[in-house]
């Protein structure tokens, strides 16, 4: 041993770290004031809440890395099948809650902040969302991780570390005005920036063709050149070592390449083009359903698709000498068409770089690519120009040719010379234009495509994809979206978390949501329901505080807070909600003192981000706030309602607002959601719903019973008729006389709001207000008349908790590890 050095070196680290941090009171203490000296350099004696919290996320994340090392490490060993998911977006929120929560030490932190004079509530308050994506699909991929490390998967999420997040929304005269979220600059004490782990990305140039040895390859010779540098997120498990990775690439000046043009004298502008490349990872792109021929969201997407590529093979390859096994220990999921460019990388990595021969490469390509679809309609599935793919990746364009047309004359052995049918099937769309449609070159390369809730996957199989259904019937699954019940009940809601644990026996329920039915048998228990609508009312009171902070308006906890929040958009019809306010008003303010009396007060709460460039969507926002303006001044109305307008929904707002919701509206046109996963959330929370036919409302219903949800509107199977007819249908009387109201000016801005009113016009109105208005104004009523009998509600409330199981997002992950990605869990034994 003495002469053995390394031997020594080794003796020497052991010794060094014989223990982990230990999580007693003292110990966490002592790490948060050892970080608020050494790493924010302020001093013990003096920090303030800010840095209180920066220091207590950098010893929770100190944690964080010795199980993040562990596992890395326990995988590797056993070299089991990973799943890598990969996301354009993941709506992450806050990490501090989630974190000491899952690693079981929230008791400890609590108490440890404590003694040293902070409060948790007020810690955790500090942070910033990680706000890295729109909406349903980018929280659905976090809920994906968190349920991935729970149930001890081996799993790697893949995006884009943005260094803007979605827009803040600010309101300005009841405008939506938007504010970049540059959440990094006061730092990311969750991420672990690795300096060495980079991979070069290319853009543009041209192909050389060239016969080797009889056979014909292509060198790509790129124009331009960026570095993607990793950094990791982790995530860990509840109550599980299991903490596994999300990994978010930056784009980085490349190192290497361009140095000709520093030689040309022009030293300072040749920095300044090379810092150039650091746009590609700046911005997330807000919603607009429609990015063709935006050439910088095809570059995001390559980009970090082609790193997260490199990477994974660069990590199988550390363990195999050949591809043989590559399909056994690698699934990618596809997270929608974003990152679907991945499919011609592959290829290109394979037969260009590896020097595979094609059917080989295509063979292990089909069984590694799984894509998951959140649209409900073929137009809004991704096509990019094929003179774009030709300028920034010519190679890739040549692979997806090739692609194409193999794939066709497999096809027409099929369905033989059908001209207009192999059209439809290729994945070139022709014309003046020509272009690539991602989706099916998507379909063709994944050996499964699912939706995401029983009526989406039935869609995508008779209208969106039906073509591919009917020569791959095999390919077509569906899974129906689930939520975490970490975050979106455990510890958003504590009150609701310790009831529910009480009255269950156990908390078994927080890995095991099937576990809630067994709340059925006390729903009518009247010791139940007091403790329930305790509940209920102090986290409304939090929110009513909350409510008067941001806008002055005092609202009762008494009254029904009736919540809609969600992105805002025509299909998920919030401006039926706010017609059927003013209606509400209407009626409120023509009643005698005596009818007064028996109008069930309700608070109207509306929140959601209009994309920047969807003026119609705005002008819903700005009638939200002008309607709200004019019913909270008016002495007739009084607190029998109230209506706000919550700016800069994000996943914190959720978190404080769903516990405290008596009825949640996901309204939507019957069949135009695919899944919708607030619902979930709300359900969950005992909220009742004011639903549609829609995605997973239907799920819902089913298993929580009719006769505990407020359904209404046009069935899913009627929609196309009633839209072809809609020019003939007449709308209810109150539905015209309000939409003269708002036209003639009784909310001002008449002229602002003309272009609004027009989109419900007989022939105009595509989503069908004037159709499900008077069905909704009865559920309204429905909703009215149960809410007042106060045991009926709350028995309600519960059979909805009771009944949510179903839609915990572990049922979802365990689906899809079973019969899309054939991974199994696995964890240390000790
Ligand atoms: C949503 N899609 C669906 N897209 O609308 C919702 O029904 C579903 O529950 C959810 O996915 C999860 O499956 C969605 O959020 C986006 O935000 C896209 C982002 C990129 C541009 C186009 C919209």
């Amino acid at each position: 041993l003495v002469g053995n050095p390394e031997l020594q070196r080794r003796r020497r680290l052991m010794w060094l770290m014989d223990q982990y941090l230990k999580n007693d009171v003292l110990s966490i203490q002592k790490s948060i004031v050892d970080h608020v000296e050494y790493t924010i350099a302020r001093s013990r004696f003096k920090f303030d809440d800010f840095e209180a919290y920066k220091a207590t996320a950098n010893s929770v994340r100190d944690r964080l890395i010795e199980s993040w090392n562990d596992n890395q490490q326990f995988h590797r060993d056993m070299d089991s099948k990973r799943v890598y998911y990969l996301s354009m977006e993941f709506l992450m929120g806050r990490s501090l809650l989630n974190s000491i929560f899952n690693l079981g030490i929230k008791e400890q932190y609590a108490q440890a902040l404590n003694e040293l004079g902070y409060n948790l509530e007020v810690v955790v308050e500090q942070e910033r969302d990680a706000a890295l994506g729109n909406g349903g699909l980018g929280r659905l991929a976090a809920c994906f991780l968190d349920s991935l490390a729970t149930m001890n998967y081996s799993a790697w999420g893949y995006g884009i570390r943005y260094q803007y997040g979605l827009f803040r929304q600010t309101l300005q005269d009841g405008f939506q005005h938007e504010q970049p979220d540059y959440w990094l600059n006061v730092g990311n004490p969750w991420e672990i920036e690795r300096v060495h782990v980079t991979y070069p990305i290319s853009f543009y140039g041209k192909v050389e063709e060239k016969w080797v040895e009889g056979t014909k390859t292509f060198t790509w010779t790129p124009d331009e050149m960026v570095e993607a540098v990793a950094y990791d997120n982790p995530i860990p498990g509840y109550n599980t070592g299991n903490t596994i990775n999300l990994r978010l690439w930056a784009a980085k000046p490349s190192g290497e390449f361009d140095l000709q043009s520093f030689n040309t004298g022009d030293y300072v502008n040749a920095i300044l083009s090379k810092q150039r490349a650091e746009t590609i990872s700046n911005v997330l792109y807000p919603d607009d359903r429609t990015y063709q021929g935006k050439e910088l969201r095809l570059k995001q997407q390559y980009f970090f698709v082609s790193a997260s590529l490199q990477d994974i093979m660069r990590r199988f390859k550390d363990h195999h000498s050949t591809f043989d096994n590559f399909a056994d220990k690698v699934a990618v999921q596809l997270n929608d068409t974003h990152p679907t460019i991945g499919v011609p990388e592959l290829m290109r990595l394979l037969v260009d770089v590896e020097g595979l021969q094609w059917a080989k490469a295509w063979d292990i390509t089909t069984k590694v690519f799984s894509i998951t679809i959140h649209s409900v309609v073929a137009e809004t599935l991704e096509k990019w120009s094929v003179e774009l793919l030709q300028t920034l990746l010519p190679r890739h364009l040549q692979i997806i040719f090739k692609i194409n047309a193999m794939f066709l004359e497999e096809v027409k052995n099929k369905i033989g010379n059908d001209y207009d049918h192999l059209a439809r099937l290729s994945i070139i769309e022709e014309g003046e234009k020509k272009s690539v449609k991602m989706g099916s070159l998507a379909l063709v390369a994944s050996h499964t495509v699912n939706g995401v809730s029983k009526l989406h996957s039935e869609l995508l199989k008779e209208r969106v994809f039906k073509d591919f259904y009917d020569i791959f019937p095999h390919k077509f699954q569906n899974k129906t979206n689930g939520v975490t019940q970490r975050r979106w009940l455990a510890f958003c809601n504590p009150g609701l978390r310790d009831m529910l644990t009480k009255w269950l026996g156990t908390e078994a329920w927080i890995t095991n949501l099937d576990l809630l039915t067994g709340l059925h048998q006390y729903a009518s228990d009247p010791i139940l329901q007091k403790e329930w609508n305790l509940v209920r009312r102090h986290n409304k009171a939090r929110l009513a505080t909350y409510i008067e902070a941001i806008s002055g308006v005092k609202v009762s906890i008494d009254a029904m807070f009736d919540v809609q929040v969600k992105r805002i958009h025509q299909y998920k019809r919030q401006l039926l909600n706010v017609l059927s306010i003013i209606h509400r008003a209407d009626c409120i303010k023509n009643m005698s003192p005596a009818e007064k009396t028996k109008v069930v007060p309700r608070v109207c709460i509306i929140g959601g981000k209009a994309a920047p460039g969807y003026e119609i969507a705005k002008k819903i926002i700005k009638l939200v706030t002008t309607v709200g303006e004019k019913i909270n001044n008016d002495k007739d109305i009084g607190n029998l309602l109230k209506v706000v307008f919550v700016p800069d929904y994000n996943v914190s707002l959720a978190e404080l607002i769903i516990p405290a919701s008596d009825l949640s509206q996901h309204i939507s046109t019957a069949g135009n959601e695919a899944s919708g996963t607030s619902n979930m959330k709300f359900t969950m929370n005992g909220c009742l719903l004011l639903a549609t036919l829609s995605g997973s409302n239907i799920e819902i219903q089913k298993e929580i019973g009719d006769e505990n949800i407020f359904v209404f509107g046009a069935k899913p199977e009627e929609v196309d008729r009633l839209r072809a007819e809609r020019r003939q249908f007449q709308p209810p009387q109150e539905f015209h006389r309000i939409i003269g109201m708002i036209r003639n000016g009784k909310f001002g801005d008449t002229e602002y709001f003309q272009e609004l009113c027009q989109t419900v016009d007989g022939g105009n109105d595509f989503y069908l207000l004037g159709n499900d208005f008077s069905s909704y104004l009865e559920a309204q009523a429905a909703v009215d008349e149960a809410y007042v009998d106060r045991e009926r509600w709350t028995r309600m409330s519960i059979m909805n908790t009771a009944g949510s199981g179903n839609f915990s997002i572990d049922r979802t992950t365990r689906e899809y590890a079973e019969n899309i990605w054939g991974i199994k869990p696995c964890q240390p034994t000790s």
